[in-house]
């Protein structure tokens, strides 16, 4: 039995008994409002006067699923199956009539009522997979009996929710209302069912259609790379499999039985924790109250290489228009000419229209001259690495750009500090630190430099938000979070190759761990050869050596790898040698090397040096180091990141091998003092904040 409570209210109008949720922000389904829910389904079953229910929300959004943050919790209230036993067995209709996104929960609430209205711009959707869960309240039993199994399969596999038009088509939705227009329609739905005597429609009632054996094994095929590593898509499968082969009520115990297994896991615990890690790192703690932001209407991006393309086409698509300047007529052209190559790619994978190519290169501007720099809100300074030119480009900035316009470096290692001493305004400087490629990868890092302004890190946050980016605050040290701590990571690896295994080894590992290659295959994707020079190479490492006798990497079709016309890669015999030759040079002992040892030495390393950026304050809290891995550099997400991933270790552990490691390789490995303290009180890296 439930109560109507603050988060329910329900009106009677006419015949119509309209209930209506609030509680923002989603309307996500928290013990309140399942008891708000539940107490107003039973006064309108029992009011004479009601002869139909709608179901609507107050706010942004139709009811955005279960809360989240109640998981792991002792349960509170009345349980969810229970409310939408009482809406499913209604005696009258009940209609849900949805705007915004009726996610998860959300969405399985509405499947138990006997008809759907939503407004053409409602999401519907079942994004329980991107927590590492699959739709527990029925979600996958009765889903694939309206959409069939195949379409089943793809929306709780991928949990990309279907706009309110294709649920209309597939028969999700039964009525489409007018924008702005949803109680309203509503009632008049409802009101056409009662006096048409329309039946009570239970999706339970229906059919599965296309549920072969086939489609399954095909679909686990087809999808076996993308689900690589991750227990819920396959759990999510089991479960479609499973309504399309057995009654409705055991289809839902197997869906519950392997909800429980998925909710008490470690992968949907991190996946949980990532959820809300991603939208803590967008607060930035210490900025006064009301910080008013900079408009931001027009960009300029200073080089047209790879990186000033990628950060170029990000405003772009956004609708903000872009100036790029380059120094040479041939370097600009070509430059341009990726960025159109790559709208017209997307154009052809259907993800954009043709007017919309022309539309964004219409907001593209291209010139050779900074002072064209001039009327731009932001300037996005992507040049090469090396202090002296980015010293020079600011200064010149700085006499070019207008009062208050922010000038950003995307610098991936220097001191922008420096780089804003360059310049007679360092408050307005920040570093924006792209991840290539810069159009795609998600991260942004947001370096804040000791002078930067906090109205100009809160239009950094807000532009990284609007140009779909995830952006992390990172303090001024040497390759700030992220390639800071890959330092550790990429010494590791190479001492690994010279005392016992082999760069296809440690890629093999570290693939295996989550990664999306490993740190040999992805030097050799970069290229071998950044930062090097014939004139200034001395044999010094094996990069060196590489490189010497013109093994660059892929694009050369060798590197640490052989490589074939498709780039396939086959480990190398003469890398091979090379390597056992370096090492006998060094006087190293080779011996064999475990994959547990890999694994340690790789990741343990980061681990430290992430408790050490904590500890400097260079980031804020130890999820947004979890963030900035997950979004720029692969790391699984079902692992949670280093700090989660070290909390899921055990803290002890991590501190132990550490200090086993100090023993035989030095102090590479000497534990950071947060590490120790945190091991030494049951702390947690992934839940600590700077004070
Ligand atoms: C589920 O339903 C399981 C069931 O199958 C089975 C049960 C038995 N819970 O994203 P925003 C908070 S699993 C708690 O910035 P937007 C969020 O943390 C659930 N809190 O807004 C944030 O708080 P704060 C399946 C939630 O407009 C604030 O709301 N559902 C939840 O960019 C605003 O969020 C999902 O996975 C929640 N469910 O996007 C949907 N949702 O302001 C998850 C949001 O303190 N939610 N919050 O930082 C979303 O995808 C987006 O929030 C949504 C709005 C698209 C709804």
């Amino acid at each position: 039995m439930g109560n109507i409570n603050a988060a329910a209210d329900l009106s009677v109008e006419g015949n119509i008994g309209i209930i209506t949720l609030d509680s923002p922000p989603v309307n996500a389904l928290g013990a309140d409002v399942r008891d708000g829910l539940a107490g107003a389904v039973d006064k309108a079953v029992a009011d004479p006067a009601v002869e139909a229910i709608v179901l609507i929300c107050a706010g942004r959004t139709f009811i955005a699923g279960a809360d989240i943050s109640e998981f792991g919790k002792p349960p509170r209230g009345i349980g969810l199956h229970e409310v939408q036993a009482k809406i499913e067995n209604a005696p009258k209709p009940v209609v849900a009539a949805i705007h915004g996104t009726a996610l998860g929960g959300g969405l399985e609430v509405a499947l138990t009522a006997h008809y759907r209205v939503a407004v053409p711009s409602a999401k519907l959707g079942l994004p329980e997979v991107k927590l590492g869960l699959l739709p527990g309240a029925g979600g996958t039993q009765r889903l694939p009996r309206i959409v069939g199994a195949a379409k089943a399969l793809d929306m709780v596999t991928s949990g990309t929710p279907i706009g309110a038009k294709a649920a209309l088509e597939t028969g999700l939705v039964d009525e489409l209302a007018p924008e702005g227009e949803l109680r309203s329609a509503a009632v008049a739905f409802a009101q056409k069912i009662v006096a048409e005597k329309r039946p009570l429609k239970k999706v339970r009632d229906l059919e599965v259609k296309g549920g072969s054996p086939e489609l399954f094994a095909e679909f686990r095929k087809a999808n076996a790379r993308k689900f690589r590593g991750f227990e819920a898509p396959e759990a999510n499968i089991k479960c479609i499999e499973a309504a399309s082969g057995l009654p409705f009520d055991e289809g839902m115990k197997r869906e519950r039985e392997l909800f429980m297994g998925l909710m008490t896991g470690v992968q949907s615990a991190a996946q949980r924790y990532v959820f809300f890690a991603e939208r803590q790192a967008a607060k930035i703690p210490n900025l006064p109250e009301g910080t008013a932001t900079r408009p931001i209407n027009k960009v300029g991006v200073i080089g047209a290489g790879t990186m000033g393309g990628g950060i170029s086409m990000n405003f772009l698509s956004a609708g903000i228009p872009v100036t790029i300047v380059e120094m040479k007529q041939d370097a600009l052209d070509r430059g341009t000419g990726i960025i159109r190559k790559n709208y017209e790619n997307t154009a052809a994978k259907g993800k954009l229209t043709a007017e919309g190519v022309e539309r964004n290169m219409g907001l593209l501007t291209a010139s050779m001259s900074l002072d064209d720099l001039a009327d731009c809100d932001l300037v996005i300074e992507a040049v090469f690495e090396q202090m002296d030119i980015k010293k020079e480009v600011f200064g010149k900035l700085d006499r070019i750009a207008k009062p208050g316009a922010i000038l950003a470096s995307n610098t991936s290692y220097l001191n922008v500090d420096e780089i804003a001493a360059a310049t007679s305004r360092p408050q307005d400087v920040v570093g924006l630190h792209f991840f290539s490629p810069a159009n795609v990868m998600r991260l942004l890092e947001v370096v804040r430099g000791a002078r930067t302004a906090p109205d100009v890190l809160a239009t950094a946050m807000e532009v990284a938000k609007k140009i779909g980016k995830v952006a992390v605050v990172a303090g001024v040290c040497f390759g700030f979070i992220g390639n800071r701590m890959l330092s550790s990571r990429q010494r590791e690896a190479n001492k690994l190759i010279l005392e016992g295994a082999m760069p296809w080894d440690v890629d093999r590992v570290l693939y295996d761990f989550g990664f999306p290659m490993g740190p040999f295959q992805m030097a050799d994707l970069a290229g071998l050869d950044i930062g090097w020079s014939k004139e200034k190479s001395r044999g010094e490492t094996l990069r060196d050596r590489l490189c010497e006798i013109d093994r660059r990497g892929q694009k050369n079709g060798a590197g640490f790898y052989d490589y074939d016309e498709k780039r396939n890669r086959t480990p190398s015999p003469l890398v091979e040698k090379m390597i056992l030759d370096f090492a006998a040079e060094k006087g190293i002992a080779r011996r064999a090397i475990s994959d547990e040892e890999i694994v340690e030495r790789c990741i343990y390393p980061m681990i430290n040096e992430g408790a050490k950026v904590l500890d400097e304050g260079m980031a804020y809290r130890g999820s947004d180091i979890d963030i900035v891995w997950i979004n720029g550099y692969g790391w699984p997400v079902y692992r949670g990141g280093p700090m989660f991933y070290g909390d899921t270790v055990g803290l002890q552990t991590v501190l132990d091998r550490l200090n086993h490691y100090r023993a035989t390789q030095g102090d590479d490995f000497a534990p950071s003092p947060l590490l120790e303290k945190l091991a030494a009180e049951g702390g947690k890296l992934s839940q600590y904040a700077a004070k």
